[in-house]
């Protein structure tokens, strides 16, 4: 497959103004209709022929303003349909037969369980009927759906119903029109027994929204969350954006078999029945705030996506970040604001930042691609989004909304570019953001070296940054970014922030300065006394920082920063430098020795008895072990696990009163609900149930085998389900997983639970359960959902077994991915991925997982895997 590249867009020879789609639905033939109003682009010549993409179709007819085409008028391939001469504007009718049931990959319609559903973004659309499957082609649709009365009572598809009615042989019909235009990768439709959840919505306005949300009957108790989440998302939009829903009607359908977590079709969202469905028997207080979160990314795209969209794939970060970022500001807006940033920056610094420094390495805006499908990654997703949080802290709120505010209606209805939403930002704020745009077309992590000296003579404190950014695949050499830093010096005396005076302007306490250069100095004057920097408060900008601090520095700010980002940071890098020795004497065979600074920083915290239970569960949680990785030059997976293990039992056994009562004066029997305060009460009780646990102390496994009993709500029994299966008190365990497993054995999303939390189990026997769980009937290759929670789980969470020294981890998810090759080759290009890391390991793994790639690469590839694993081994 051959690469498509950004320097090569040109619009489309041919734009459609109107779609007219009838769809007559059966499982092994489904009949598309397609009429296409066509005419030339304005920009490009007359007598180009027309393009059509389309795979997987069987042309049954073809017809220009109402003439069957001969065989030599057009051409046909694999990738579409070629006609050789058109008008200037003209309409093609064209029917096509399709095959819903045979489609395993779940891209454009297939069948998920009895109903008909589909899938079109990236290019999913070319698979169900010929057209110019391009976001910047932008039409009306109108769409009629014929399905079994019987089977298929439910006919969805996007915009308002118009009309309805039964047909012949116990079939019936619906049509719908959506009046905006759109690209046809927000197409859907859906088809199947539903039942729904209505509710409603006033518009800022005064208008009336209908609200809808479409489930299997068994379902129907598990929408409330989802549709709360979705008015407040609405109310939200209104409110920080002035953004207002634009149909009669908002529907959102959950269904079992997804690639994605959801997707944004144009009044008719579909999800992924994991990132909608809650209930609080069922779903964790994690679930709740991911479908939170979710429904609101879905919905704020109709504003940032669907009324503007992207020029074309490469742009994809344009939506995509700014959607991100969108919802990650509502998600702080209603949850509490520094844990959710927390959450995003820890996440970020391990997955991205890894991403980052693997082969499949990108641009924010990449230049290139074989597959768009495998760039709906973490860099176009969440650095996109840190992206634009730089540009909001840049202009400032006011003026971030002011562009905002231009953006959408200046380019309302429009296929537009990165560049076309950062020139609005610079307008409303009149800043030069040239070399800010670079942030979008590097790739890499930005590193930040810092060096801090303080006069006292003269109470002047000097900083000094150094930028640089690494080498990635396909570009060497790196420019210096225009890098946001926010800061405040510490006052060590009064443990307050001082007052930051640069260049003789007084900037308060708190400020930005901005690193141009690849080497700036700073120099603070007025400094009263001898400070420690906090530096990159908030995580001012996706990068790397280094600064030479001492464990007491690092004690000071955990206990004095005003930022509680950086408070937490500091607790972070506290723990891994202690961590850092721990892996040495691991690796010297020394005996390992416990920082006492770590278990005073701690203890300190739990007698602290913060408001914010949230924010203390995420300060005394340890670095994952995948962070951790990330900061080792080679990653000596059983060190790193050994060093962990050992932080986390010492600190058990020093503090284990003082857990132990945080565990009990946290344990509450007030009814469910998935409030902050509530989920931030369960997440430090549960932190500290995590480490009495780690020494498998008396008192913390009754507690865990009572929590467990209780059966009060999904979060407490799966944590203490889990740390029961996770320790060696199979007496305990096995029984319960047993009985949980009958007892939610026709529960999917619970049984993703019940097998996940099985194959992340430390112990030995882990693969060994891999292998035995995808025999279970409750798994299947097929479900995108039970792959991620089985392999997806095993591979990314459970590294000693994944990386076991026979190499029997990888040779499994090399088997996977063949398999899945086949089947759903989008799922197989992600669910590869810690195989692709393999430079980051020690020699002899490295040679068993660049055997498991050069296994796979012997096989028929599909360009999503020959893509991914080209450049693994590239
Ligand atoms: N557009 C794909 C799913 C999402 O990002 O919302
Ligand atoms: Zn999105």
């Amino acid at each position: 497959p051959q690469p498509i590249h950004l320097s090569d867009y040109r619009p489309p020879a041919h734009r459609v103004t109107r779609t007219e789609l009838t769809f007559d639905l059966a499982p092994g033939a489904t009949r598309v209709k397609a009429r296409l109003h066509l005419e030339r682009h304005p920009e490009r010549e007359a007598g180009e022929p027309l393009w059509l993409d389309g795979e997987s179709l069987v042309l049954k007819s073809i017809a220009l303003d109402g003439q069957p085409l001969e065989e030599d008028e057009y051409q046909q391939s694999n990738a579409g349909l070629k006609v050789h001469q058109v008008p200037e504007r003209f309409i093609l009718d064209t029917e096509v037969e399709i095959a819903p049931s045979e489609n395993t990959a779940l891209e454009g319609l297939y069948q998920s369980g009895g109903m008909y559903c589909t899938q079109c973004e990236a290019e999913g659309f070319r698979r169900i009927t010929f057209y110019p499957d391009r976001p910047d082609v932008m039409a009306t649709f109108t769409t009629t759906v014929i399905g079994d009365t019987q089977s298929e009572p439910i006919l969805l598809s996007n915009g308002n119903p118009t009309e309805r009615g039964e047909l012949p042989n116990g079939r019936h019909f619906a049509t719908w029109e959506d009046p905006h235009p759109k690209p046809c990768y927000l197409f859907a439709l859906v088809a199947g027994d539903l039942k729904k959840v209505e509710d409603h919505f006033t518009t800022m306005s005064g208008r009336e929204v209908t609200l809808q949300i479409w489930v299997e009957e068994e379902n129907l108790g598990k929408t409330e969350h989802a549709m709360e989440s979705l008015k407040r998302a609405m109310r939200w939009d209104e409110q920080a954006y002035g953004r207002e829903y634009d149909l009669d009607l908002f529907m959102i359908v959950a269904v079992n078999d997804f690639n994605m977590g959801a997707m944004e079709n144009k009044g008719l969202n579909i999800f992924n029945s994991a990132a909608v469905l809650t209930h609080s028997r069922t779903a964790t207080d994690a679930t709740f705030q991911r479908v939170e979160g979710i429904v609101a990314h879905e919905y704020f795209h109709n504003w940032s996506g669907n009324r503007v969209t992207c020029r074309d794939w490469f742009q994809l970060s344009l939506k995509e970040g700014f959607t991100v970022f969108r919802d990650q500001s509502f998600s702080a807006d209603v949850n509490s604001a520094p844990v959710k940033r927390i959450e995003e920056v820890s996440f970020f610094r391990t997955a991205q930042f890894a991403e980052d420094a693997g082969p499949t390495a990108h641009p924010v805006r990449p230049d290139q691609y074989i597959e768009i499908g495998n760039f709906y990654t973490l860099t176009i997703y969440e650095k996109g989004a840190e992206i634009v949080r730089m540009l909001c802290n840049l202009v400032g709120e006011e003026k971030f909304r002011e562009g905002s505010d231009l953006y959408f209606s200046r380019f309302d209805g429009q296929a537009v570019t990165i560049e076309d939403f950062v020139s609005c930002m610079a307008e409303v704020s009149g800043l030069d953001l040239t070399q800010f745009m670079r942030w979008y077309s590097q790739a890499g992590t930005p590193e930040i070296d810092a060096f801090g000296e303080y006069d006292y003579a003269r109470g002047q404190y000097r900083l000094l940054l150094r930028q640089r950014t690494p080498a990635t695949p396909g570009q060497s050499e790196k420019q210096a970014l225009h890098i946001p830093v926010r800061l405040g010096l510490v006052g060590t005396k009064s443990g307050s922030d001082l007052t930051l005076t640069l260049d003789g302007e007084s900037l308060g306490t708190d400020a930005v300065i901005h690193l141009r250069e690849e080497e700036q100095e700073f120099l603070f004057t007025d400094v009263e006394e001898a400070p420690v920097p906090s530096l990159l408060r908030g995580f001012s900008a996706p990068v790397k920082l280094a600064f030479p601090y001492s464990r007491e520095d690092l004690a000071f700010l955990l206990a004095n920063d005003s930022d509680g980002f950086n408070r937490w940071d500091a607790g972070q890098r506290l723990t891994l430098l202690a961590l850092d020795d721990l892996i040495a004497a691991h690796r010297n065979g020394v005996e390992k020795v416990m920082d006492s600074r770590v278990v005073d920083a701690f203890r300190i915290l739990l007698e602290e008895n913060s408001d914010d239970k949230a924010v203390l569960a995420e300060m005394l949680t340890l670095p994952s072990e995948a962070y951790i990785a990330e900061q080792q030059p080679l990653v000596d997976v059983d060190a790193i696990h050994a060093a962990r293990e050992f932080v986390r039992q010492s600190l058990a056994h020093e503090l284990r009163d003082e857990l132990l009562a945080v565990y009990r004066t946290n344990q509450s029997d007030a009814a469910y609900e998935p409030t902050p305060e509530q989920i931030g009460q369960r997440a430090l009780k549960n932190v500290a149930l995590s480490y009495l646990m780690s020494i498998e102390d008396e008192e913390g496994v009754e507690a865990a085998k009572a929590q467990f009993g209780t059966d009060h709500n999904m979060t407490d029994v799966r944590h203490a389900l889990t740390l029961l299966v996770h320790s060696s008190c199979s007496e305990i365990a096995d029984p319960a997983l047993k009985a949980f497993g009958q007892k939610w054995a026709q529960d999917p999303l619970v049984m993703d639970q019940w097998f996940s939390l099985q194959v992340t189990r430390p112990q030995p026997d882990a693969l060994d359960r891999v292998r035995y769980l995808m025999e279970h009937p409750a798994f299947s290759l097929k479900n995108p959902n039970k792959v991620r929670a089985l392999i997806g789980a095993f591979a990314n969470q459970n590294r000693i077994n994944f990386h076991r020294l026979d190499g029997e981890g990888y040779r499994l998810l090399a088997d996977v991915v063949i398999k899945l090759n086949r089947l759903n080759p989008e799922i197989a290009a992600r669910i590869i991925t810690p195989l692709t890391r393999w430079k980051r390991f020690d020699e002899q793994r490295q040679e068993l997982m660049k055997a498991e790639l050069e296994r796979i690469a012997g096989e028929d590839l599909s360009p999503n895997l020959y893509e991914v694993i080209s450049k693994a081994l590239a």
